[in-house]
């Protein structure tokens, strides 16, 4: 049976990456693979911080070819027909009413929990396991996204690392980019950086170590939780447009914009900071070096995360480039200070950049998370 219509449900649990996966998957569905893709959202506010033409206020509304509706706390109305897909983004619980639906319809919906990314085992022995419901004829089936064959893989557009080559091989089109953001050319020596991260007072020593540096370093902020710790190396607020400059450093705070042009700022630095689940997956394919500020779990559960995926990472680099990965990495998302992690990694940057180039191509070896979620709905429906 041909499953063209999927149901997509997104909770908003807090910042911007439950419904930046919820929206780059639904664009995948649709764009890709011509399906036919009805988005549900709680939160229409944090939406529209990533993609601005949406209006907020409207219960139902499509955009780039996706039904997108608001999601209530009372659920989606009464006569709403469950899809032949339903995916369940993190785990968020679907509304009983809608479950029943589900039940009611000749042809079962598939129905899909598409979990947090995360490298540990664990997640490889529960990927694609069946869940019976405890009442009704429905089976909810776990979809991990992962880095191995035997995982869900990553969302990755048809095409994109053509695109994307094409751009950071285009110096035209950079220069303009530059201009646009109101920046020179980069100089010679200089690194050009992106920093996307939670609260973090690694934030102002990274900064610092960077404004006494031997090279210029620019740093594109974009507006939100770390800009008070890099306003402290300045000693007075920051804010969207400004630009800021100590020593050797120099800080452009930008406001946030949609997914596709913070996809550019991504290819267009040498190093990029990244945070939570989306911006560190897309930072991955941007081919470039990046340091992750993973999201902050109870019981520190997401260290264990980070050691999983920089164990993966650090195989194919020299292991001093790995040891000092991992080095600055702890001392990232510990808060500690970098000036010494910073100098010890930076001396590995050039391996560290050729691995980063061609780390895309192996997670994609075996296709993306959209090519297996296809694959997986056709084998069990
Ligand atoms: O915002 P995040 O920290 O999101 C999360 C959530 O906290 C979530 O609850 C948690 O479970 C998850 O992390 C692990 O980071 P993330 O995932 O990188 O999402 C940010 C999104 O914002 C991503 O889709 C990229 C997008 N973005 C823009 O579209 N424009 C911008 O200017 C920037 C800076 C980001």
């Amino acid at each position: 049976m041909e499953r063209k219509h999927w149901d997509i449900f997104c909770a908003v649990v807090d910042n911007y990456g439950d419904i930046g996966v919820a929206w780059r998957l639904a664009r995948r569905l649709a764009h890709d693979f011509g399906l036919e893709v009805r988005l549900w959202v709680d939160d229409l506010a944090s939406f529209a911080r990533i993609a601005p033409e949406l209006d907020p206020a409207l219960p139902a509304q499509r955009l780039a070819d996706i039904d997108i509706r608001h999601w209530p706390a009372d659920g989606p109305p009464d006569d709403t027909v469950p899809a032949d897909v339903v995916i369940e983004a993190f785990g968020c619980r679907l509304p009983e009413r809608f479950e029943q639906a589900m039940a009611a319809k000749a042809v079962k919906p598939v129905w899909i929990n598409l979990e947090y990314l995360s490298a540990e085992d664990w997640t490889r022995g529960c990927h694609r396991q069946p869940s019976p419901h405890p009442r009704l004829p429905l089976t909810k089936h776990f979809f991990f996204p992962g880095f191995g064959a035997d995982t869900g893989g990553l969302i990755c557009e048809q095409g994109l690392l053509d695109v994307r080559r094409q751009w950071q091989d285009d110096a035209l089109a950079r220069c303009a980019y530059w201009q646009l953001l109101e920046l020179p050319e980069p100089a010679a020596n200089e690194w050009r950086v992106s920093l996307f991260a939670y609260e973090n007072p690694a934030v102002t020593s990274l900064l610092a170590a960077w404004a006494l540096g031997e090279r210029p370093v620019t740093c594109l902020l974009p507006e939100g939780k770390a800009l008070p710790d890099a306003a402290r190396v300045f000693g007075h607020p920051l804010r969207a447009g400004m630009l800021a400059r100590q020593g050797q450093l120099t800080v452009k705070v930008l406001p946030m914009t949609d997914q596709d042009s913070y996809d550019l700022l991504l290819w267009s630095c040498d190093l990029n900071l990244v945070r939570g689940e989306d911006s560190f997956v897309r930072a991955q394919w941007a081919g470039r070096p990046f340091l992750w500020h993973i999201y902050p779990q109870d019981d520190d559960a997401h260290l264990a995360k980070l050691d999983a995926f920089l164990s993966q990472y650090g195989a194919a680099l020299p292991v001093g480039a790995a040891q000092a990965l991992t080095a600055a990495s702890h001392a990232w998302n510990h808060g500690a200070d970098m000036a010494a992690a910073w100098t010890e990694l930076a001396a590995w940057l050039p391996a560290w950049r050729e691995h980063a180039a061609i780390w895309p191509e192996k997670l994609l070896a075996d296709g993306d998370l959209g090519d297996r979620l296809l694959h997986f709905v056709r084998e069990i429906g």
